[in-house]
């Protein structure tokens, strides 16, 4: 599988304003700053089609891409990061509790993808995100971000941890380097 072009679609507050596209969708999950937003331009070849920053912004939304491939079409849904508190507390609830019932009740939502920081240890965050997914039955794999800091040896210790840790599919990513591009499409034309 190939992506042939993708496209914004647009940014919704919460479930109900997200458009219904009949398409499989993937949920990008991950503390701010992680690469979210440059894995989605990394993998699409588009560097400004997600926003990215070294600041993250304060906005909450949900923004959808749409992704054509020389096979089927998904959807990316790029989240606002956690562990970040520029918010208010009232604000932060909202968010919270936006993001649940996204998670919880979209129906294409086929999976999530918790993003990892290679440079760093698992967060406790990151812990409870997935204590969350799997109290609810929501299926993950782990992309740990960033590779281009570590060696590959350390990529792989750190993959073997993450597997070993959160019981999930972990695979390498950097936007650095599009070596890393065709393990992320295999892994997701395996799901769609
Ligand atoms: N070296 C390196 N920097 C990255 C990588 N991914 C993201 N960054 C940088 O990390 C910062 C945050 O990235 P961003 O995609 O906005 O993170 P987000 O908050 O998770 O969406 C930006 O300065 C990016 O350029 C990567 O794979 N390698
Ligand atoms: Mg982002």
């Amino acid at each position: 599988m190939k992506i042939k072009n993708a496209k914004f679609i647009t940014s919704s507050p919460n479930l109900k304003l997200c458009p219904d596209f009949n398409m499989p969708e993937f949920a990008l999950l991950g503390r701010s700053n992680v690469g979210k937003s440059s894995f989605i331009n990394t993998l699409v070849n588009q560097s400004k089609l997600a926003k990215t920053s070294n600041t993250p912004g304060k906005t909450r939304l949900i923004n959808l891409f749409e992704i054509q491939t020389t096979t089927k079409p998904f959807i990316l849904a790029d989240l606002p990061g956690y562990g970040f508190a520029k918010v208010s507390k009232k604000e932060q609830e909202i968010w919270q509790k936006n993001l649940e019932e996204y998670l919880l009740k979209r129906e294409s939502l086929i999976c999530t993808i918790q993003f990892i920081d290679a440079r760093h240890d698992i967060q406790k965050n990151d812990f409870q995100m997935q204590e969350w997914l799997k109290y609810n039955n929501i299926s993950c794999f782990n992309i740990l971000t960033k590779c281009d800091y570590i060696s590959r040896n350390e990529i792989s210790k750190k993959l073997t941890l993450i597997k070993k840790e959160f019981q999930n599919d972990a695979i390498p990513f950097s936007s650095k380097d599009k070596q890393y591009i065709d393990i992320v499409l295999k892994k997701i034309s395996s799901l769609i």
